[in-house]
C-alpha cells in the first residue's frame, strides 16, 4: 500500500475526529439545561460511534484484497505452476530445486522440522519481497512470480537460535521457463 495514501487517509480522519470534538467543547460552553446538554452530548457520542464504526468496518473489507493469504494471491498471480517444497531446519533450508523462472508464479510450500522459523525472499538488490512463518506440523504458502532473473537470497526472519544469522542461501533466478 501507498504509504502516502495511509498517510493522508491518518491525517483526514485525525482531522475529522479533532473537528468533532471542537464542535462538542464549542457546544458545551453554552448555557443549556443539564439534561438537554447530556441527552445532545450522547447523540454526539452515538453518532460518532456509529460513523467510525462504519469507516472502520469499510475500511476492514476494503484491505480483504491486500491479505496475503492463497486466494488473494491467486488472484494476483494466477495459479502456481511451479511447486517448490521449503524445510527450515536449525540451522538451514532445504529446497527441492534452487533455479526457477522469472514470470513463472510459483508457490513455496513451507514447514519446519523443528521450531519456527521464518521463511523471507530478498531481491538482488536486498528487498524483501515476501515472507511466511515457517512452523512445524503446518505447511504455509507463498506464492509469487520472480518479475527478473538473478540471485535472489532467503533468509530466515524470526530468532530460532544461536545459529539463526547462518540461515541465508542464494536462490537463481533465470530468464528461461525451466520445468
Ligand atoms: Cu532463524
Amino acid at each position: 500500500m501507498n504509504p502516502h495514501l495511509v498517510l493522508a487517509a491518518l491525517l483526514a480522519l485525525g482531522t475529522i475526529w479533532t473537528a468533532a470534538w471542537a464542535t462538542i467543547l464549542v457546544r458545551s460552553k453554552r448555557a443549556i439545561p443539564l439534561d438537554s446538554l447530556e441527552r445532545s452530548e450522547s447523540r454526539v457520542r452515538v453518532g460518532l460511534l456509529i460513523a467510525f464504526g462504519a469507516v472502520g468496518i469499510a475500511l476492514f473489507v476494503l484491505s480483504f484484497r491486500w491479505l496475503p493469504y492463497r486466494d488473494t494471491r491467486v488472484a494476483e498471480f494466477g495459479a502456481p505452476k511451479i511447486d517448490v517444497k521449503v524445510v527450515g531446519v536449525q540451522w538451514g533450508w532445504s529446497l527441492s530445486r534452487d533455479r526457477l523462472p522469472a514470470g513463472v508464479p510459483i508457490e513455496f510450500a513451507v514447514n519446519s522440522v523443528d521450531v519456527n522459523h521464518d521463511f523471507g525472499i530478498y531481491d538482488p538488490e536486498g528487498t524483501l519481497l515476501g515472507q511466511v512463518q515457517v512452523m512445524p506440523g503446518y505447511t504455509n504458502r507463498l506464492i509469487y512470480v520472480f518479475r527478473r532473473p538473478g540471485t535472489y537470497t532467503i533468509r530466515c526472519l524470526e530468532y530460532c537460535g544461536l545459529g539463526h544469522h547462518t540461515m541465508i542461501i542464494p536462490l537463481t533466478v533465470t530468464a528461461a521457463t525451466t520445468k
